[in-house]
């Protein structure tokens, strides 16, 4: 009995704690779009003798923990690195979960997106996605397609070298066929070619897992985003160390390399 009240008191504390952090951060500008490189799943199912598979499950749990708290502070975008097209090279029974995971995603809380007004959206590849994955991607942004809530922005069998060629490719044929002119081709446009055409460029990107990489994620878009590396692995990333990175962010002076 003394037990059960000692934890009520401390959760109890904790959640209280959170909600005064959340109230501090919203008083400063949030960053509007944030980008996160979710690392560290395997190492976490590896620390505690479980496969893979069982830390990609409870890093799935996370992305609905940290989706809810973006759209509480009132981050306008999130895009998540859920899969890279260097990920087909794992084992095929870890890609086969891998690719039943948006699904199970989806399954247990397309209602909850919907009920938040978040808008679901992808970028990568889809052609080599699993139909029973892209099918159930596509209804969800189907579903969601009017919401103005948060984007969420999945980043799923997607490399950023190959999305860099493949707008080269298009504007070089746009130019061909006379819809570009030489003197059209600026930053601006070749962004608009880019899978993130209608997002802004991320503010911040958090990679957790301890590794300082960017791992052929975003390199265009992420040129004058602000870094925030964490030891921490992405199963056991919560809510506070969101709002640490966000605080760091609102912490630091922003110079687009001007002076
Ligand atoms: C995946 C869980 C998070 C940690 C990183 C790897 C494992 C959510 C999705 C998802 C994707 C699209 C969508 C809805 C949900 C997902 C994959 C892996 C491939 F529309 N988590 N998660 N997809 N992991």
């Amino acid at each position: 009995m003394f037990n059960k009240i000692r934890l009520w008191k401390k959760q109890n504390n904790n959640s209280s704690t959170l909600r005064d952090n959340i109230e501090k951060i919203k008083k400063m500008p949030v960053p509007e779009h944030v980008a996160i490189i979710m690392d560290g799943n395997g190492r976490w199912a590896k620390k505690r003798a479980l496969p893979r598979v069982a830390g990609h499950h409870e890093g799935m749990k996370v992305v609905r923990k940290i989706t809810k708290l973006s759209n509480m502070l009132g981050i306008k975008a999130l895009t998540l690195y859920a899969f890279s097209t260097e990920n087909w090279k794992r084992p095929k029974n870890e890609v086969d979960y891998l690719m039943k995971l948006p699904e199970e995603f989806l399954g247990s809380f397309l209602p909850e997106l919907i009920e938040e007004n978040v808008q679901v959206r992808m970028i990568g590849y889809k052609d080599q996605l699993p139909i029973h994955t892209l099918n159930a991607i596509e209804k969800a942004i189907d579903d969601t397609k009017n919401n103005d809530g948060l984007v969420l922005n999945f980043a799923l069998n997607y490399g950023s070298r190959a999305e860099i060629i493949d707008a080269t490719v298009q504007v070089l044929n746009d130019y061909k066929s006379g819809i570009l002119n030489e003197s059209d081709i600026n930053e601006e446009l070749f962004s608009s070619y880019l899978m993130t055409s209608n997002l802004k460029d991320p503010d911040l990107l958090i990679r957790t897992s301890g590794e300082i990489r960017l791992s052929n994620f975003m390199l265009w878009q992420l040129a004058y985003s602000e870094f925030w590396f964490t030891d921490v692995l992405w199963p056991d990333f919560g809510e506070q160390h969101l709002l640490e990175a966000v605080e760091a962010f609102q912490n630091r002076q922003r110079r687009f390399g001007g002076v």
